[in-house]
This record gives structure tokens, C-alpha cells and sequence, in this order.
């Protein structure tokens, strides 16, 4: 994705570090990060947790040479220095987790007057070159804010962050020319550009570097940052992107594009506003508060793993051509069960899910894999123990439940933990079934769910210590393969792995959670998110929450095979409650089925064939 902005001056997604204006000064100190003092020595050529005049906080520098971003270095055109930023902290014990920014104040007025700023003639042009290290998943964030002469905030929040694409304008593979965003390339330097008018009464603007809250922190931050810049000029401003969502990678297949313009010196004509999804023009929401424009389109279903660009033009009352934002976003990948793995909505009965736990015995001494394909074999009871002689099969240690499979008839939730009081999202866990002297280490569950699901998009979640597998299955007599949801293959303190599918046609359909323990602490829950937006969850069949999705223990019976041999035809059935009854008539449209035979505690039963066709049905016990 880019972000491009077009004036009357230039037209250049990349490349400047400001926009049409010769006289510009830039009111950042030290923005290249070349003379860092104090602090400790380090072997990269520069300084660990020192500081820099201007900037207030700890930063650590590591000169070019230590490269250890992918991608080249920044252009010598852009005057990269010798060196760049390696971490910056506000928090001077490191103990925030480098989310307390780095920061630099600097006086607007030094570049523009005040009485230009408050006739919205200020323009500021923030800019700056971010890249991480290639073996970690730090990234950097910047913000600039801007505040009135009583430190009060005006104006919006301008955040580059590494992870997202708005304002990103250009690798320094590709630089100046503009390049596409993208992921593969997330530890090169990047350079992201934002002009905008400065917010009338402002009188300051504040620079926050740390890192990106949207990423993962392993040990010291790497949020590498160089050349950050705070251009000023005077001009006659336009009006400006200020946010777009959604953007990127991950997005729901259902989703609301929403984007916001702030108004410069000219200001947005609303009625000028043309936004358009994938080339197409659409009739989106347009209105405007104060500066502020926004527009909302809400498109249908998206597919799993489509891309999608969208773009709003838009004029002001100046006497500047129209400008145009264009923005990108792709959509996730989710799972979509086919409608014949369903029952027909509303025909489970006796809420509830089966639970099946497999233990090796607490005692071996034996490691095993962290790894969805040991719970399966585990579950499966393939899984061999190799201290045996000859190697067998480990035997199962946990207490069977009465199922004939020894599973467990739940009727609440999965808010399972061994040994300890709560983990995950959800408290009033419970032990896991079959397990009671915990602590366990190296079992496996399997839970069957038949969750009645009304058609539509639904994102589940799993919080779980260690890993799991979810997936629709087929049920007996139909074919195909499982429907994998989601998983997480491995050993993890609790967290949660969200996973979103599409139902087509409203039934009861059979889920499948498989879950595994590895070492030291355990726990699994089963949720749904039932505001995209929000995040709320609820646990799946919480009898205690109305809009829980609901499971069930019995769906209807189901044949699934019909021979014929001689004069009958042998039909076999799965699912179902015992005692059933067959049955049997001539015409598809008759009311009345009569029973053939008497009620039987099987899944078996031969009906002697009757004219030239007929119906076959099972009924179960209600
Ligand atoms: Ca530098
Ligand atoms: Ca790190
Ligand atoms: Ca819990
Ligand atoms: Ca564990």
C-alpha cells in the first residue's frame, strides 16, 4: 500500500522530504542521532543509553557497518550520518518495555509565525527513516502531537508505525522512487512522510519515538530510527489524509473502510468527495465536524485472502487540483465449512460438548513432542514409548469418562487449568476432566462440539498453554476433510490465537478442539468475539450468557450406508440417542411414515424393499 499525496506544487509519492516548499527549516535537534553522550560505550561504535541535546529519554545508537536491518542502507542523498537510533526510552529503568517514548519538544513558532499557524498557513512536513533488526519482531512508532499555548492538545495524532503502511512512502531499495508496501521487506529501511497543516493554536509539537505497541518486544527494543525531521513553511495548506482503516494484512471478511480528512488554510468541499472500492465507485457516508471529514463506506463480504485497494478524491475551495489518497488493505484467511457438514438448524438437543483427556503417566521421564501431531497420534493412541519393551503404545493415566469412547459429557465451557486458580480471559476455571492430581504435564484433550450456528462471519478464539488445533469436521457419511480454523503448533504461556470462518447455511455443525500440554503450567479456553470492533468474548455454551453460542451432545441420526441385499436394503446410522425407530413411505410427499420393525438400541437395520422407491428415515430418543 502507499499513501500519495498530490498538490498543485508537486506530485511525488516519494523522495522529498517536503512538499512544494524551497524555504522549509526543520526544527528537529539531532534528528540524525550522530553525537549521543554518556551512557556506556558499546561494540557497535556508539553509545548505550545515553542522550542527545534536544531529545528527553535514553538512546542507544549503532553506527552503519553493523548492519543488521536487511536492505540497503539509507541513500547518501538523504545524509544518513554515521550512525542511527538502536532503542530510545522515556522510562529510564527499561521497565515499560520501551512503550514510554523518547521525545522532543520544539517550538512552532521558530519556523512559522504565530499568526500564520492560527490562519492555517502553517504546514509541517514530519518525516523519518525507521527498520528493525532481521532476527526479532521489533518495530518503531513515531508520533508527532501539537499543543496550544496552555499545553492543551490540538489537532490529531500522527503515528508512523514500521508495522503499518499509512505514510510509508518508499525502501531505500527503491528510493526516491515510491514502492508498495509489504512484509517481506518489514526489517529494511523505510521511509514514511506525512504534510499536513499545522493545527491552528498550536504553538508546539511534540515527537514521540518507541516501540510499536502493534508488535512484539524480544529483550532490548530494535526500533532503529534515523533522520527524523519536523519541516515547517508557510503556504496556503490544504486539507489532509489523517487516518484510513482498515489497512494491511488481517482484516475480517467483514469490515467497515473508514477514512478522515482534516482541513488546511482551504478547506474540503464534502460535496466533492468520490471514494471508490477496487476501481468501482461507491456511494459512501461523507460528514464533517468541525475540520474534520469522514468517510464511511461499509462493503459486503469480502473473500478469504483477497486484496483490496480503495481511493477518495476530494477538492477544496482553493485553487488546487483534487487530491487523492489511495490506500490497500488484505483480507485474512478464514475457513468456510460446507453447508452438507451440517445438521439442520435447531436440531441438537441436550446442551453440552464431550471432553476426552489422554495423560501419560505422571511419573515418565520421557520427553515429547510440543506439537499438534503428538496430541493427535496421543488422542489416537499411536503414540509410542519407546522406553518400553518392545515399544507399546503409552497407556492413557487419566480417569475415563463414562462415554463409551471414555470421553466426558461437559454441559457448561472450556475453562479448563491443571493445578493452578485461573489463566487466560475467563476465571472460574476448573481441572481439567480426568485429570485430579494435578500437576499434569504431556496430556492431550479432544472436546466435540455440535455448535447450532446461525449463517454468518464469526471469529473464535483459543486461549490456550501450550497449542491446539480447532477445525470443522464431516460428519460420518459425508465426505471430506477437515475444515483446519485455526491453531497454534507449539508451547506458549496462555494466550489467546483468534481464527474467523464463514458459516453459508444456518445448522449444527461438528467442531473439534484439540488441545495440548507440554511442560509446567496448563490451560485452554473456547470463545467466541462477538464484536468484531470491540473485542468482547464469551465462552462458547456459557449457560450463564444468552448470547453464547450454543452446543449440543445430540444431533439427529444420520445413514450413513444403504445396501441392498436381496429383498431388503441394509441401512447403517451414526449419531443419534438410543432407542431408535425406522421408518419407511412410498411417496416423498406423503404425511405419514410408518415404522418398520421395532425400537432398537443399534445402528443397524434391514427394510424389506417395497414397490419401486421409497423413503428411508431414523428417528433417536427426543
Ligand atoms: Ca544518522
Ligand atoms: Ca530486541
Ligand atoms: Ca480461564
Ligand atoms: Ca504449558
Amino acid at each position: 500500500m502507499k499513501t500519495r499525496s498530490k498538490t498543485g506544487l508537486a506530485i511525488l509519492a516519494g523522495g522529498l522530504s517536503f512538499v512544494g516548499a524551497a524555504n522549509a527549516i526543520d526544527l528537529i535537534l539531532n534528528g540524525s542521532f550522530e553525537a549521543i553522550t554518556g551512557g556506556t560505550p558499546n561494540s557497535y561504535n556508539s553509545i548505550t543509553d545515553g542522550t542527545l541535546a534536544g531529545w528527553d529519554g535514553l538512546i542507544s545508537g549503532i553506527s552503519y557497518g553493523f548492519n543488521y536491518f536487511s536492505g540497503p542502507v539509507i541513500p547518501a542523498s538523504e545524509n544518513p550520518g554515521l550512525a542511527h537510533s538502536w532503542n530510545q526510552d522515556g522510562d529510564t529503568n527499561h521497565a515499560s518495555g520501551y512503550t514510554i517514548p523518547l521525545t522532543q519538544t520544539v517550538n512552532l513558532t521558530n519556523g512559522v509565525s504565530a499568526a500564520n499557524i492560527d490562519a492555517g498557513m502553517g504546514q509541517y512536513t514530519f518525516s523519518a527513516w525507521m527498520s528493525s533488526y532481521t532476527l526479532q519482531n521489533d518495530q518503531p512508532y513515531l508520533t508527532v502531537q501539537f499543543f496550544d499555548a496552555s499545553t492543551n492538545h490540538v489537532g490529531g495524532t500522527a503515528v508512523f508505525d514500521r508495522l503499518h503502511s499509512l505514510f510509508f512512502t518508499s525502501f531505500a531499495v527503491d528510493f526516491p522512487s515510491p514502492s508498495v508496501f509489504n512484509d517481506t521487506q518489514i526489517h529494511d529501511w523505510a521511509k514514511y512522510v506525512k504534510t499536513a497543516a499545522i493545527p491552528p493554536l498550536a504553538r508546539t509539537a511534540t515527537i514521540g519515538i518507541q516501540h510499536s505497541p502493534n508488535g512484539t518486544l524480544t529483550g532490548r527494543a530494535d526500533s532503529y530510527v534515523d533522520l527524523v525531521k519536523l519541516d515547517v513553511t508557510v503556504t496556503n495548506t490544504r486539507p489532509s489524509l489523517e487516518s484510513a482503516a482498515p489497512l494491511d494484512s488481517g482484516v475480517p471478511g467483514i469490515t467497515s473502510v473508514k477514512v478522515t480528512l482534516r482541513d488546511g488554510f482551504y478547506a474540503l468541499d464534502t460535496n466533492s468527495v468520490q471514494f471508490s472500492l477496487d476501481g468501482t465507485t461507491q456511494a459512501a457516508s461523507v460528514s464533517k465536524v468541525g475540520a474534520v471529514t469522514t468517510i464511511q463506506y461499509t462493503p459486503g463480504l469480502l473473500a478469504s485472502g483477497s486484496s483490496h485497494s480503495y481511493q477518495v478524491v476530494y477538492s477544496d475551495n482553493g485553487p488546487g487540483l483534487p487530491q487523492t489518497n489511495s490506500l490497500s488493505f488484505t483480507v485474512l484467511n478464514y475457513g468456510t465449512p460446507p453447508p452438507d457438514y451440517a445438521s439442520p438448524p435447531g436440531s441438537g438437543s441436550h446442551r453440552g460438548f464431550t471432553y476426552r483427556t489422554v495423560a501419560v503417566n505422571p511419573d515418565t521421564t520421557n520427553s515429547l513432542d510440543c506439537t499438534i501431531a503428538r496430541a493427535k497420534a496421543q488422542l489416537a493412541g499411536t503414540l509410542i514409548d519407546v522406553s518400553t519393551q518392545p515399544p507399546r503404545p503409552y497407556t492413557n493415566s487419566a480417569t475415563l469418562g463414562t462415554n463409551a469412547d471414555g470421553s466426558y459429557n461437559i454441559t457448561n465451557v472450556i475453562n479448563f487449568i491443571d493445578g493452578g486458580a485461573t489463566a487466560g480471559n475467563f476465571p472460574d476455571d476448573v481441572e481439567f476432566p480426568g485429570l485430579e492430581f494435578p500437576p499434569y504435564d504431556l496430556f492431550s484433550t479432544e472436546a466435540k462440539l455440535y455448535l447450532d450456528l446461525p449463517a454468518g462471519y464469526y471469529r473464535f478464539g483459543v486461549n490456550s498453554d501450550d497449542g491446539f488445533e480447532a477445525s470443522f469436521v464431516p460428519p460420518q457419511g459425508v465426505a471430506g476433510s477437515p475444515i483446519i480454523l485455526g491453531s497454534f503448533d507449539g508451547g506458549r504461556a496462555a494466550n489467546d490465537t483468534l481464527f474467523d470462518f464463514l458459516v453459508q447455511t444456518s445448522g449444527v455443525y461438528i467442531f473439534r478442539l484439540v488441545y495440548f500440554e507440554c511442560d509446567r503450567d496448563a490451560s485452554c479456553e473456547l470463545f467466541s468475539v462477538t464484536n468484531l470492533v470491540t473485542g468482547g468474548k464469551v465462552l462458547i455454551n456459557d449457560p450463564t450468557v444468552p448470547n453464547a453460542i450454543k452446543s449440543f451432545l445430540v444431533i439427529p441420526p444420520r445413514i450413513t450406508s444403504i445396501v441392498q441385499s436381496g429383498s431388503n436394503v441394509n441401512i447403517q446410522w451414526a449419531y443419534g440417542l438410543a432407542p431408535y425407530q425406522v421408518q419407511f413411505k412410498s411417496d416423498v410427499t406423503g404425511a405419514v411414515w410408518s415404522n418398520v420393525g421395532t425400537a432398537t438400541s443399534g445402528n443397524t437395520a434391514s427394510v424389506p424393499i417395497q414397490g419401486d422407491s421409497g423413503f428411508i428415515r431414523v428417528v433417536g430418543s427426543p
